[in-house]
């Protein structure tokens, strides 16, 4: 039970760590024990692009000894590169096809034929529109909306041209592009581009693979995860900051629970609507229970949570922990970062878990369609089978575990915030900025990863970075880690020690906290824009790569992290990773991400799994980037003690 402990630094996830080793049960945690990664694939250097394979390079040991090649005479840089652009096209394909969702649900409602859903932001709308160069006058709402939807999804069959919504980026960056030749033409031909020149015998330069890798990337960044941030705002509400409640106490003893999961809010808007339902919350009061409560995990969580205050119960490695409280009647998934095992684990319990999606079947689940055309009535049948699973519950076990939080900055409420209603603008953020009062901007991202204690490197660079006078925005399941410290209420900024008094008082003046929750995943676009806007102030230098900001992963698993974080490289953004790096077995294609990419992108990628040497890393590009700028003032760094350390683990 000792090493429990040690596995996460959330006190509700041991809690249910030690129920699950009690009753026998297996969870990532424990699978990841018995999982030995294979060095060479970890490398990014096993090959199993045609049948010849696979080939298993290994890296030169000694100075002149030769380099091991393919069958076919592929070199580990060109191995390791086609690997490296492949997760990105997987990326960009996950986080797009879920845009490409949100464009046809919009396309439905703006016929009148999505049952339930409204164009709910019309604001967003017109700006949306006026972007993309559609006219807006004395069109009714829905025609607007209607050709909106049809642009945004032309963005993925388009052949040539450039991408409409890269057109926002800061003029010299859409310059480096261009020269480059990597300004991203459609989404689709991007991904389909990347899989063909990584197939055998295609592109065997790895400079030229990293560039399509890029260009994919930027058509996930400026394309699809775009699309699906802005259209999900016009159909559901651009979020707005509101309280929230985060952790596994969140579940109910005595009401209804139903968790759903995964990434798209198009079938979790519809379970909040159903579940609100004079009928059902009857019908859940008749088979005895005292309502219905719906809790989210992932980044559908982050979804419902930004636009409705909807609590979380937990990021992507407490799915399994859920289910082990045995409270939880339904747990309702759509796609992305579902793990197979909760299928079977759910028949350990009295839990049932429901997929939705064609795309994405599971053993020991039951599979109910959802349409968005019939959207509600699908979603009234789902919650149906929650309340009806009630009864069968047994014992129940909930970690008497919540925090506070605020969420829902994105980057239109950060523009006003900052500058008040009639004088929106980046001006006092920048200003702070120069005036040294914000270090710089740090946007913190990414998953949970079981071969990283859980939440703990996120926890630590947070307050570290916050500790050192630096304003962090944060997406995922990174946001939810950070959720549970306190480091998300404005009022942390009253609190003795947390940060310098200058962030402390642009934090006390606007009323905000030293940590920014921004969303999900696909609202890592949000960063993107809110990076723009800080370039187009002025008084920061001309491009992305020249801000004081930086991004980072400390505890990255998914495919789409390395898609996020090339479109960040690529967008000027220096991006340092956490956890383990999935390039090492080509010392020649790392040293071209993490010091030729500067001459390239004017920033680069980076890997850091120590913490503190993570935040070492990004205060000293962050202090580069301030003195360059000419605006760089002396000061120390704040070291944690291990007393402050201790004093990490979250309730
Ligand atoms: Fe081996 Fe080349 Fe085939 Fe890859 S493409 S498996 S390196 S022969
Ligand atoms: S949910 S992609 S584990 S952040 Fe977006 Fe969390 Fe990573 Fe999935």
């Amino acid at each position: 039970m000792a090493e429990l402990e040690e596995k996460s630094s959330c006190e509700a996830s041991i809690e249910m760590l030690k129920k699950a080793a009690a009753e026998d049960r297996q969870t990532a945690f424990s699978r990841v024990d018995d999982m030995k990664s294979c060095t060479i694939g970890a490398s990014g250097i096993c090959c199993k692009n045609c049948a010849m394979g696979p080939c298993r390079l290994t890296p030169t040991k000694k100075e002149g000894e030769p380099e091991k090649r393919g069958i076919c005479g592929a070199t580990p840089e060109v191995v390791a590169a086609r690997n490296f652009a492949r997760m990105i096209a997987a990326g960009t394909s996950a986080h797009s096809d879920h845009g490409r969702a949100v464009a046809h649900t919009l396309v439905l409602a703006a016929k009148g034929e999505a049952e339930g859903y409204q164009i709910k932001d019309r604001i967003k709308l017109l700006e949306v529109a006026a972007d993309l160069g559609i006219k807006v006058e004395d069109r009714p709402v829905e025609e607007i909306a209607l050709e909106v939807g049809e642009t945004c999804l032309a963005m993925f069959g388009n052949q040539e041209g450039e991408l409409q919504f890269a057109w926002r980026a800061p003029e010299p960056r859409k310059g480096i592009w261009r020269k480059l030749g990597i300004f991203p033409r459609g989404i689709d031909r991007e991904v389909v581009e990347t899989m063909h020149r990584t197939s055998i015998g295609v592109d065997q330069d790895m400079e030229n693979i990293m560039l399509q890798g890029s260009r994919c990337a930027l058509a996930d960044g400026w394309g699809g995860s775009m699309i699906g941030t802005e259209l999900q705002d016009i159909l559901f509400g651009t979020p707005t900051p509101l309280k929230a409640k985060i952790n596994l106490g969140v579940l109910s003893e005595d009401q209804v629970n139903i968790i759903v999961h995964g990434h798209e809010p198009i079938l979790s808007e519809m379970i909040l609507l159903a579940s609100q339902n004079e009928d059902m919350i009857k019908k859940a009061e008749e088979k005895g229970a005292k309502g219905i409560n719906i809790a989210g995990i992932c980044c559908t969580a982050n979804e419902i949570l930004s636009r409705h205050g909807i609590p979380v119960a937990g990021n992507v490695l407490q799915q399994e922990l859920a289910i082990i409280t045995g409270a939880v009647d339904a747990m309702i998934v759509d796609v992305q970062c579902v793990y197979q095992a909760i299928g079977e684990l759910s028949k350990c319990y009295h839990t049932k878990v429901i997929t939705t999606s064609s795309k994405a079947k599971m053993p020991f689940a039951e599979f109910v369609e959802f349409h968005e055309e019939h959207g509600l009535d699908i979603a009234e049948k789902i919650v149906e089978m929650a309340i009806d699973n009630f009864p069968n519950r047994g014992k129940v076990e909930i970690p008497d575990k919540t925090s506070d939080f605020i969420a829902g900055y994105d980057h239109e409420y950060v523009n006003y915030m900052l500058g008040g209603r009639f004088r929106a603008s980046y001006r006092p953020l920048n200003d702070g900025v120069i005036d040294g009062r914000i270090r710089g901007v740090v946007g913190v991202v990414g998953c949970n990863n079981p071969r990283v204690p859980h939440d703990s490197v996120h926890v630590q660079v947070t307050r570290e970075l916050v500790a050192n006078g630096c304003l962090v925005v944060m997406t995922g399941c990174a946001a939810q880690a950070v959720a549970k410290t306190g480091l998300m209420t404005p009022e942390i900024a009253y609190k003795e020690g947390v940060m310098p008094q200058g962030l402390r008082e642009i934090c006390e003046a606007v009323g905000i906290p030293p940590v920014l929750h921004v969303g999900s995943c696909v609202d890592n676009s949000r960063i993107l824009i809110a990076l723009t806007e800080m370039v187009h102030e002025g008084g920061l230098g001309d491009d992305i790569s020249d801000l004081p900001a930086a991004g980072c992963a400390p505890e990255w698993m998914s495919e789409k992290a390395i898609a996020i974080g090339q479109y960040f490289v690529a967008s000027g953004a220096y991006t340092i990773f956490g956890a383990s790096w999935p390039t090492t077995g080509s010392q020649k294609l790392t040293d071209y991400l993490f010091n030729g990419y500067k001459k390239v992108f004017g920033n680069t990628w980076d890997f850091e799994p120590d913490p503190d040497k993570m935040v070492t890393k990004l205060l000293t590009q962050i202090d580069n980037k301030r003195e360059a700028l000419g605006i760089l003032g002396k000061r120390e760094r704040v070291l944690y003690d291990m007393a402050m350390r201790r004093e990490l683990k979250i309730e």
